[in-house]
């Protein structure tokens, strides 16, 4: 392992003003958002869309570090022949990859999943890397529930992740440590606070035990927020607040950058948080995002499948980008949110 080129691949993924897109769908859930659109997700249509966003130079070159592909996606080439990769790095972006392969049903704890694929997984590292990937990304999800999550299903979560890295970083890739702490049930933000906690305290800790560098890595969590069926919603300050102040208390400061999920928090909230952390100032890494959803949301919709839609995807995803690019800085202002270019 080379430990400087890993911390440069690192620290430009967290370049100040700019983030990471998260387009690694799997299939099954690539076919959710085409179906929320009315669009097929046959092979082509799903090369067309991923395409669309690469090929939007504003947005690359300007707001977007880094793209997190799906195993589909990477070996694709665009309509004209070129590799989808080669795209993402003539906008002067690093292409990454998903390598995990979802999640299975825990044994003996009902309800709570782990996340595979850690079989052969140093062989198709190095496959990914001869492909360009630079960096990869491994989500651990842990439930919040009636009794759960369980320390069993943080642990074994936790110790996949450092595994992973490990690899990942011994493959001369950067990891991004995705441990997900799901904002979907009724939980209150403190009971998020506390499992949060939990969970990053037990990965830093794998991360130690299973020697994985942490100036090689990028976090990837999700925020402290209230569940989505909670009836009470905290504020965006009371979740920059308790964010930060969680962060500071779990993650050291050699890990080069935080870039948050959005995690089904809408386009405008996912940016509003992120832009009052930054707010905050003070911070011992970057804090950026790595969005899925509020990125894409707005791009699919404009797009909807139509090829005379495309400049429209692209503006759309160009503004999302923008906006996120203004909030890793603490510059964002709800105002700007009108003003599509
Ligand atoms: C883009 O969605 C990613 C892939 O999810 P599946 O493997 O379930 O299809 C997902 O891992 C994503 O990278 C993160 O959850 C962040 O995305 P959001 O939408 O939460 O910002």
């Amino acid at each position: 392992m080379n430990l400087a080129d890993l911390n440069k691949i690192a620290l430009a993924m967290v370049t100040s003003g700019k983030g990471i897109l998260a387009a690694d769908e799997s299939s099954g859930t690539i076919k959710k958002r085409f179906d929320a659109i009315g669009v097929e997700s046959t092979e082509e249509n799903r090369r067309d869309y991923r395409e669309m966003l690469f090929r939007s130079t504003e947005a690359m070159s300007k707001y977007i570090s880094g793209v997190i592909l799906y195993d589909e996606t990477i070996w694709q080439n665009a309509k004209d022949g070129t590799p989808l990769v080669k795209l993402i790095e003539q906008a002067g972006s690093i292409p990454g990859i998903k390598v995990d392969e979802g999640t299975q049903a825990l044994p003996g704890c009902p309800g709570e999943l782990v996340t595979v694929g850690l079989d052969k997984l140093a062989e198709r590292l190095k496959k990914y890397y001869e492909r360009g990937a630079r960096f990869a990304k491994w989500r651990a999800v842990i439930d919040i529930g009636q009794g759960i999550p369980t320390t069993t299903a943080i642990h074994v979560n936790a110790h996949a992740l450092a595994r992973y890295a490990a690899l990942c970083q011994a493959a001369q890739i950067v990891p991004i440590v995705e441990p997900e702490v799901l904002m979907d049930g009724g939980h209150d933000i403190d009971r998020c606070y506390e499992v949060t906690q939990h969970v990053l305290r037990d990965v830093f800790n794998e991360l130690y035990v299973q020697r994985v560098a942490l100036e090689g890595m990028v976090l990837k969590p999700n925020m402290v927020v209230s569940g989505k069926k909670s009836p009470k919603q905290a504020s965006v300050q009371e979740v920059a607040e308790k964010t930060v102040r969680l962060l500071k208390s779990t993650v050291p400061a050699a890990v080069p950058g935080i870039a948050f999920l959005s995690g089904g928090q809408s386009d405008e909230e996912a940016t509003a948080h992120l832009d009052a952390m930054n707010r905050i100032g003070g911070l011992p890494w970057k804090l950026t995002f790595s969005y899925g959803r509020a990125l894409q949301a707005a791009p699919q919709k404009a797009w909807s499948g139509k090829a005379e839609n495309v400049a429209a995807g692209q503006r759309a995803f160009a503004h999302r980008a923008r906006m996120n690019g203004l909030a890793s800085k603490g510059e964002w202002e709800t105002g700007l949110e009108k003003k599509v270019a």
